[in-house]
């Protein structure tokens, strides 16, 4: 099963509703399609997203960190010499979802040559997810109308709530509002990509009391190490590190170091091998994980529920596998679905992700 060929193909596909948050927005899916093929014939299918308020990677640096450093290395490595292709990716820095799609493309094979869809492989605990939507910023009452929407439509009942801003009282708003009109029967968190001082966060929360949260996400930037360590110190419900916790060694230093207490993990940018490394030493350390999103279309959020579904500790809390929701069009054959809060992984062998040709044709952007 020697890797002969790595395409990678660039296409864009407009959202129906741009999601805007405190470090960016979102108005296209600009993402890159990674096709590993092997001398047997299997490909790997998987997908990067660029997200460039956050890792610095765009659709062009994705195509050429992959063409010219990555490929050229694991040519002819096996598919099954996971290790050793890691070895590799890592000698370089960053670049988390080019390497990522690299990752779960093998993985794909893998499951495709075993007959066995990829869930099964890592863990096979579950066969769905239930999950969380993302609710961007927007005058309130839109606010409180897409998750009413989403929630009676989809059954949703988990949102994860994008704060951030200044001044913060129209997050707190927001989550006011949120609460009220979808009762106690949701939960709600929150997620402020680094948009608050730790003291603005911690006016936030104490705005927020009686709100009813169950977590709170990079409210402050972790590199203000004292300030937010001692944010975390006081914070009444576990503090996520997401952005600041994209690799095994952050995930130590955040945990150890007092400035997290949760977090989240993308398969968009630890693949299924480091993701489940993330996700031991987080079961080690008794901290609890949720899975987030890299704002998925279609093809990430089959990836980040065949890995959420596979783990008991991941299917504990709702993973955040609506974004697709928003897009005008994504490019699988057959498009997920979500009922009664719950998106189900696919029964077929690897990922399970059939891309339609006409699609792809329409929305690739190098032809
Ligand atoms: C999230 O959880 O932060 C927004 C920026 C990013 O890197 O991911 C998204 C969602
Ligand atoms: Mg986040």
């Amino acid at each position: 099963m020697k890797i002969v060929r790595v395409e990678t193909i660039p296409f864009s596909i407009p959202y129906k509703k741009p999601l805007k948050f405190a470090s960016g927005e979102v108005h296209t899916a600009d993402h890159v399609l990674v096709l590993v093929h092997t001398d047997e014939g299997l490909t790997g299918v998987a997908e990067a997203p660029p997200r460039p308020y956050t890792y610095g990677e765009t659709q062009e640096s994705i195509i050429a960190v992959i063409d010219k450093i990555f490929a050229p290395q694991i040519l002819g490595l096996s598919a099954l010499e996971r290790e050793a292709v890691l070895e590799k990716l890592d000698r370089t820095v960053a670049n988390p979802t080019a390497k990522s799609a690299l990752d779960m493309a093998l993985w794909d094979i893998l499951g495709k040559a075993a007959n066995t869809p990829v869930t099964q492989l890592l863990g096979g605990y579950s066969d769905r997810m239930r999950v969380s939507h993302m609710v961007g910023f927007a005058p309130t009452d839109q606010m409180v109308a897409e998750a009413e929407r989403v929630r009676d439509t989809y059954g949703i009942t988990t949102f994860k709530v994008k704060v951030g801003r200044h001044p913060y009282t129209d997050d707190v708003e927001a989550c006011r509002a949120l609460r009220k009109a979808l009762g106690d029967d949701v939960e709600l968190y929150i997620d402020g990509n680094r948009g608050w001082t730790a003291s603005e966060s911690a006016m936030a929360l104490r705005a927020m009391e009686g709100v009813g949260l169950t977590f709170a996400e990079e409210l402050c930037p972790a590199d203000d190490v004292l300030g937010r360590r001692w944010l975390v110190s006081r914070c009444p419900v576990p503090f996520v590190a997401d952005e600041s916790a994209t690799r095994p060694g952050e995930v130590t230093r955040e945990l150890l170091g007092g400035s997290a207490t949760a977090i989240s993990i993308k398969t968009a940018r630890t693949g299924f091998t480091t993701s489940q490394r993330v996700l031991h030493q987080c079961e080690g350390l008794g901290v609890e994980v949720l899975m987030g999103s890299q704002i998925d279309g279609q093809i990430g959020t089959l990836c980040s529920a065949a890995f959420g579904a596979a783990h008991q500790t991941s299917t504990r809390r709702a993973g955040e596998l609506s974004n697709f929701l928003d897009m005008s069009d994504d490019l699988l054959a057959e498009p997920l679905t979500i009922a009664d809060g719950t998106l189900r992984t696919r029964e077929s062998a690897g990922l399970g992700i059939e891309i339609d040709p006409k699609k792809l044709a329409r929305y690739r952007q190098d032809t």
